[in-house]
């Protein structure tokens, strides 16, 4: 009768929205000493000693390595204070973001 139908889950017809996630990235070069990038990396992306050193040899040796995934605007700002940083002291690291 009228009560015997199976019930159909059905998923609700709105995706939920999610924001867009940016991985911020770390380039290898010549010239930037491996402390320096041990120091970028333990105070800007909150890294152990341990750590920093693991993606900083991955950097050096695979030549890019992703250091990070954020928001937007926490990508945006992480690059620019690692470059800021490498730009005081002269060296040529470079850091960017791409969408993940
Ligand atoms: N390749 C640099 C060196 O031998 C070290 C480095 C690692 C630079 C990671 C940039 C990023 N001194």
């Amino acid at each position: 009768d009228h009560k015997d139908q199976t019930d159909i889950a059905v998923k609700p017809r709105a995706k939920t929205q999610r924001p867009p996630l940016y991985k911020v990235l770390l380039l290898n070069d010549d010239f930037t000493p491996m402390e320096f990038v041990v120091h970028v990396l333990e105070r800007l992306f909150n890294m152990t000693h341990a750590q920093a050193i693991e993606i900083m040899l991955t950097v050096h040796r695979k030549g890019i390595a992703v250091v990070g995934v954020f928001s937007h605007e926490i990508a945006e700002t992480k690059v620019a204070q690692v470059m800021e940083l490498a730009r005081r002291q002269q060296h040529p690291l470079q850091c960017t973001m791409e969408k993940e």
